[in-house]
């Protein structure tokens, strides 16, 4: 693969609601992570992406934007904006931000100029005077009655993310100024939001009836959109040194290479999201126990289905999904399993993305009341589920506690004061109370904590291009326990080897197996034999 800024990066992920808030108002804000540069540094890491801080009447905290050109108030102004690009590019911190394009809030101008039919506006969104049977993302119908309007318009997220005409050359048109503005302003590139659903069938007909997302055959990955993102790339992107990262649930490797292959490069990588469907059935409302193979499987699947033609994205939590150390890790094995979890993830072949947080392991909110939930998607789903699937309170809270997006929200822990060092305000969710025990300053401490480790596995990145390029081979695909994989550059040999359990487990012997130099566990002294609880090792070789 070429070498790229981007390839051999690592990105870390901020919720700016949820990292540090500066004027104790409760709210994260810019200036906050201007003042929290020094942690990223000092993790190493080379990319930020940040989640929304536009305009934005907050019904999905941000994904749904009301002025792509403005800056939320509650997250600081444009002076502040432009005060964190230039904190970030001086500590060499490149920057990306999200791009929310498939739908508007329903408070953009634009929609409200749709609403009254205004001729420029009158197709900027999608509507239809009969109603569709398409469900939301959110649960419940994705087409909602507007009386001013008389007629439907279609949300495939909440009633207040109407979705965007892409057939409309204005629509696009508007939004390359928006990306060229934000590059023009110093960006680096663009995580762009549900990417892969912005191209919708001509006619928007009905769907076939389904449980889940009812119409959906009528806009995943339609054909349309590889002419809108080609369109995007030419006028737009590749007139700058920036990347884009799509998020692209319901691709298979075969069809995310007609985005990302080196010869078509509509977006640079994407997030897939089979792997997130390891504890669960199709999507995390439906649980199902962890199984590490339904891990492994997947990640196996993409890291062979893309070798050699496209680059993967490696992640394991962002703020939508609930903590990987609680999701696939052990609680009486926290540390062990939160460094072996990394360790399996950002050894494969693609650019790790840290969700913050991840790097202290920090675990579910779990809260035990709905009232403490504020996402929603949590609350929608609460009530699709009891009225839909007829579920009791009871059966309904432990999905919640398991699935909900607030999960990931809690407050950034910096240390072990009453509201984590994040604000000296009300926090406006609750912070995790394992704050006083998981917390970066503790970790900061303590030279065998999860932070240290993320920090040697940056560095290590750093210095062995195998861990970036190598090829991947699956050493033993079968193996209920164990996740051993095998990475080749030239003539280094990496082998990584994690135990997925608390049961200490025999190495089976592979071909070639053993050997050479140990260059990360996470216990002190790794042996080739056996593996204990969670154990994971990184064995670093050359070929004769
Ligand atoms: O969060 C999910 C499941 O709990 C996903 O279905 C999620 O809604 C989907 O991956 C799209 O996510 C993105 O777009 C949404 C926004 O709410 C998410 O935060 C964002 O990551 C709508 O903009
Ligand atoms: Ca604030």
């Amino acid at each position: 693969m070429k070498h790229t800024w981007y390839r051999e990066g690592v990105v870390y992920q901020i919720y700016p609601r949820s990292f540090q808030d500066s004027n104790g108002d409760g709210f994260g804000d810019l200036p906050g992570i201007l003042s929290r540069i020094p942690h990223l540094r000092d993790l190493g890491v080379s990319i930020v992406w940040l989640s929304p801080v536009y305009a934005s009447p907050n019904d999905d905290n941000g994904y749904d934007i009301s002025d792509y050109r403005a800056i939320q108030p509650e997250f600081g102004t444009m002076e502040d904006m432009k005060a964190l690009i230039a904190g970030l590019h001086q500590a060499g911190i490149r920057l990306v931000m999200d791009l929310v394009v498939n739908h508007t809030s329903d408070e953009h101008p634009w929609f409200q100029a749709s609403v009254r039919n205004e001729p420029r506006y009158r197709d900027f969104y999608h509507w239809k005077t009969e109603k569709g049977n398409w469900t939301s993302f959110f649960g419940g119908e994705a087409w909602t009655w507007n009386p001013e309007r008389k007629a439907y318009y279609l949300h495939l997220f909440s009633k207040k993310q109407p979705d965007l005409n892409w057939d409309n050359p204005e629509v696009r048109q508007e939004v390359k100024d928006i990306m060229r503005f934000w590059l023009d302003l110093g960006v680096d590139g663009f995580r762009c939001d549900v990417i892969n659903l912005i191209a919708k069938a001509d006619g928007l007909p009905n769907g076939k009836p389904t449980l889940i997302l009812q119409g959906k055959e009528h806009y995943l990955n339609h054909p349309k959109i590889h002419a809108y993102l080609s369109e995007l790339r030419d006028d737009v992107l590749s007139h700058y040194d920036c990347f884009t990262v799509g998020e692209t649930a319901f691709v298979s490797p075969k069809t995310a290479l007609t985005y990302i292959s080196e010869n078509v490069r509509e977006l640079d990588m994407l997030f897939q999201f089979d792997h997130m469907a390891a504890d669960c059935h199709f999507v995390k409302w439906f649980p199902k126990p962890f199984r590490p193979i339904n891990l492994k499987r997947p990640l196996t699947r993409w890291q062979e289905g893309l070798q050699g033609k496209g680059w993967n994205s490696l992640y394991l939590e962002n703020h939508d999904q609930p903590r990987s150390v609680s999701r696939f890790g052990s609680e009486a094995y926290h540390k062990e399993s939160a460094k072996m979890l990394a360790t399996m993830i950002f050894f494969q072949q693609g650019t790790p993305f840290i969700y913050q947080g991840q790097e202290i392991g920090m675990k579910n909110a779990d809260f035990p009341n709905l009232s403490d939930y504020q996402d929603i998607e949590t609350q929608n789903m609460y009530r699709t589920g009891r009225k839909l699937l007829l579920l009791s309170h009871e059966q309904m809270m432990r999905r919640v506690r398991r699935a909900s997006r607030d999960n990931a929200r809690t407050p950034m822990q910096w240390d072990a004061s009453p509201n984590a060092g994040f604000t000296e305000g009300k926090p406006w969710l609750k912070v995790n109370p394992n704050h006083q025990s998981i917390n970066v300053a503790a970790d900061r401490e303590d030279p065998q904590s999860i932070l240290a480790f993320f920090r040697t596995i940056i560095a290590l990145r750093k210095l062995h291009p195998v861990i970036v390029y190598g090829d991947f081979t699956d050493l033993l695909p079968k193996h209920r326990r164990i996740y051993a994989y095998r990475r080749i550059l030239g003539d280094t040999v990496l082998t990584v080897l994690c135990n997925f359990s608390a049961k200490t487990t025999k190495i089976p012997r592979f071909p070639g197996a053993g050997g050479g130099q140990m260059i990360l566990g996470n216990y002190p002294l790794g042996s080739p034999e056996l593996l204990r609880p969670y154990e994971s090792q990184v064995w670093m070789n050359t070929k004769k």
